[in-house]
């Protein structure tokens, strides 16, 4: 499943949002370092689902369909606050950072208001400097990477031996999930593809580890906390200062309320939608009556959204450019073998093919594979076609009639 890491500096609201993504219960406090260990839950994508298109009634088993919207679950890790010299070990650093080496996706996390000082603690809105934390975060997981390089530098230069520098560099970076490919893309823009890994000193190792680091964990900048004063003009100053990337504005505080508001059934709110409808006037306490207005007034009427899905979905579709994909076992139909209309959808990378498909159904169905049919058209799928964003396939097997039991969600 993808999976995506919830990273920052402490108190900037990453549990509040990793609680709203995923409507969990984990601890949030104005107290520095409140979250210890890593929280884990699942979110959601989304987009449009094709049953718009295809005018059908679906019957979501592996995902949800609300108004035409299809949500595929995705895994959030809440990362516990990053500080200085985590990369040294300092504050269980090495653990949490290990923990963002699973990700495919980060979210990072950062105080727009300005309002947590240099120990970490709530302060005056406007007194910190949140373009400053961005950075020293990014720092500590280059610093990170690179060490990872310099520890194994034996390792890596008896693999050249008998490999290219790609896949020795690409082995001793697994765990971090890099790639050979991932690694050719880092030397390429560090100008480092010609400089003989035996001369690479701390200076060059620093530099291959900070452009690797994009490549490998595509980042989505979250500025929060935009309902107090001052989060604005640091909005304009993180946007500048990360022009190669992607920032987005969102109140983790408001998400939470509107989602919690919702589930217990006093309004009616779709994540990621402009607008909510109060369900129970009468019901709603002198305070959620507040808490509503407020909402209203700072966040909705001024961002129209709160942000925490339509970043979920850039960080998804954009940055990581997963396409959704709908496995169907009776293509005139659309459904499968029971009649589920479009039952399941998987999120694969631009790159995948049916076999890639096949595989996250179950690895049987891989195996087996014989070819793959577009049920939009009920055309053969050429052999080296890529999947597309929106496509529906039927796997067609040698073994035909024998439909895998289980379903593979991890
Ligand atoms: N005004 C406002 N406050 C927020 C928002 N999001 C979070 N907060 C507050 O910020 C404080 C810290 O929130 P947490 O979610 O615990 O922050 P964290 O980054 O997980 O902190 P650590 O676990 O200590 O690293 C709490 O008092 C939250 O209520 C927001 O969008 N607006
Ligand atoms: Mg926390």
């Amino acid at each position: 499943m993808l999976t995506l890491a919830v990273i920052g500096k402490t108190n900037v609201g990453k549990t509040t949002l990793f609680n709203a993504a995923t409507l969990l219960n984990a601890e949030v406090s104005n107290y520095p370092f409140t979250t210890k260990q890593p929280n884990e839950g699942r979110a959601y994508v989304c987009d449009v689902c094709v049953c718009h298109e295809l005018g059908l009634d679906d019957n979501p088993l592996n995902s949800v369909c609300i108004d035409g919207w299809r949500y595929v679950p995705v895994k959030i890790i809440d990362i516990p606050g990053l500080v200085k010299d985590a990369w040294r070990g300092k504050g269980l650093g090495n653990q949490f950072l290990s923990a963002i080496g699973q990700a495919d996706g980060l979210i990072h996390v950062v105080d727009a208001s300005g309002s947590v000082n240099e120990d970490g603690e709530i302060s005056q809105p406007g007194s910190g400097n949140p373009v400053q934390d961005v950075m020293d975060i990014e720092f500590e997981m280059e610093k990170w990477i690179a060490e990872i390089v310099k520890h194994n530098k034996t390792l890596i230069l008896r693999e050249t031996e008998k490999s290219t520098i790609q896949e020795a560099l690409g082995l001793a970076l697994t765990g971090i999930k890099t790639s050979p490919e991932h690694v050719q893309r880092a030397l390429e823009s560090a100008k480092l593809e010609n400089v003989p890994f035996e001369s690479w000193r701390n200076n060059r190792t620093l530099r291959f580890a900070s452009t690797l680091l994009p490549i490998i964990k595509p980042t989505l900048i979250i500025a929060n906390k935009m309902d107090l004063p001052a989060a604005e003009e640091n909005l304009e100053k993180l946007t500048e200062y990360y022009s190669h990337g992607l920032v987005a504005a969102c109140s983790a505080e408001a998400e939470l309320a509107l989602r919690r508001a919702e589930k217990s059934g006093l309004i009616r709110y779709t994540p990621g939608q402009e607008t909510f409808k109060i369900l129970e006037e009468e019901k709603l306490t002198t305070d959620q009556r507040r808490a509503i207005a407020y909402i209203e007034q700072r966040v909705l009427y001024r961002y129209m959204r709160t942000g925490i899905q339509q970043a979920l979905n850039t960080l998804c579709f954009k940055l990581l450019k997963m396409n959704m994909v709908y496995p169907v076992g009776d293509e005139k139909h659309y459904a499968d073998n029971h009649g589920n209309v479009l039952p399941d959808v998987h999120l694969l990378p631009s790159n995948a093919n049916a076999i890639d498909l096949a595989k996250e159904v179950h690895t049987r169905l891989a195996e087996d594979y014989m070819l793959a049919i577009d049920a939009k058209t009920g055309l053969r799928l050429p052999k080296d076609y890529t999947l597309r964003h929106r496509d529906v396939v039927k796997i067609m097997t040698q073994k035909r009639g024998k439909t895998p039991k289980k379903r593979i969600q991890d």
